[in-house]
């Protein structure tokens, strides 16, 4: 059986264990711009066999929160490059997550002022953070625009520039998000797509966008280093699909035969329940089918693992394990993992926005 702590590849990365850094959204790049304080902050996670970082905008229109940070201006270039310098010197391997979130924005992130984009005029029951007289503060996210048909050509161009932008900004390769209501998860999935042409309608027109993605940029930078996050029934920013099992089947059939890092699964609700009784999902058919299609990456889990849920994934056949909340808190979660605690605990008063308590101010075992 594998060991967590064993040295695994996935595609093209090789990785010193299993054990994965689940991207986190964390609120402090101001102006977009990755900081010194974050380099520090991954550089102190660089002993988890993977990073992937919080999610990265793809460009001014993928924008939604504020102080998020992006990929798409030299300035942001250069911040990364801090990053990847840091992780890399100490002996870490770290992709970046690239981000458009689709109709969850609100005007006053939008280039001009304009209204968030989405796959249908539909607007989302969710929140987003914009920052009020200093202080990061939930406000509802705006009425969104449909995307014209000849406008989507765009958008893959512009996930197709960051896979490039993320190389050249030394990343060991890139996760497309397509979990958690964003852009492409708002196309896959029918409460949010209600569009009449080629990218709405059934399995294979909602699924087109998001291949037509995963073809550019495996294209741009090889599929060795590309992996992808999906979470087939997660409510998470009001998308829900009526029939996942067959929409993400067929996905990941489509993506066998790419030569992916990895497939990255949040299993039940982001954050939240690993089952939903009301939609009950099975994953290792889901596994079995990208198999199946010739994919021989990792297949990594996620969604409140801890040591011993993580052990029987591996058992179980998954590959990689990804562990969100308990990074935040603990730098070293890998040795905390291998001697069994202890861990400390995250402050979710700090989790989005602020300075460097709550970021980078957690103690490492000694
Ligand atoms: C928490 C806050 C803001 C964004 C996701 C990128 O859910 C996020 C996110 C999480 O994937």
């Amino acid at each position: 059986m594998s060991d967590l702590f064993e040295p695994v590849t996935a595609g093209d990365l090789s990785l010193s264990n299993r054990i994965v850094m689940a991207p986190l959204t964390r609120n402090r790049a101001p102006g977009a711009v990755p900081t010194q304080a974050m380099a520090t902050y991954y550089r102190q996670r660089a002993s988890a066999g993977l990073i992937i970082t919080e999610a990265t905008a793809i460009s001014h229109q993928g924008q939604g929160y504020a102080d998020v940070p992006g990929l798409y201006a030299p300035e942001q270039l250069a911040g990364w490059r801090q990053v990847t310098t840091a992780v890399h010197e100490a002996g870490g391997r770290i992709v970046t997550q690239l981000w458009h979130v689709g109709r969850v924005s609100h005007n006053e992130l939008q280039p001009g002022g304009g209204a968030p984009v989405a796959p249908s005029a539909i607007r989302a029951n969710t929140k987003t953070v914009l920052i009020r007289d200093g202080v990061p503060t939930f406000v509802d996210t705006s009425e969104p625009r449909a995307l014209a048909i000849d406008e989507l050509p765009g958008i893959v161009d512009d996930y197709r520039r960051a896979a490039l932008a993320a190389v050249e900004a030394g990343f060991d390769g890139i996760e497309v998000h397509a979990a958690n209501g964003y852009l492409l998860d708002q196309f896959l999935k029918t409460g949010s797509n209600h569009r009449t042409d080629a990218y709405g309608g059934s399995i294979e027109n909602r699924a087109r966008l998001l291949l037509e993605v995963m073809q550019a940029v495996t294209q741009a930078i090889g599929g060795g280093r590309v992996g992808i996050r999906l979470s087939p029934v997660t409510p998470a920013n009001d998308v829900i699909d009526a029939d996942p099992q067959p929409l993400f089947e067929y996905l990941v059939r489509k993506l066998g035969p790419m030569g992916l890092a990895y497939v990255h699964v949040i299993e039940g609700a982001t954050g939240g329940p690993r089952e939903l009784p009301e939609r009950p999902f099975d994953y290792p058919a889901l596994r079995s089918a990208w198999r199946a299609a010739g994919g021989q990456g990792a297949w990594m889990v996620n969604n409140g693992y801890d040591l011993s849920l993580a052990r029987q994934a591996l058992a179980e056949g998954a590959d990689l394990v990804a562990f969100g909340k308990p990074f935040i808190a603990n730098p070293d979660l890998v040795e905390r993992l291998r001697r069994g605690g202890p861990y400390n605990t995250p402050d979710r008063k700090t989790f989005y926005g602020g300075g460097e308590q709550g970021y980078t101010d957690y103690p490492a075992l000694n």
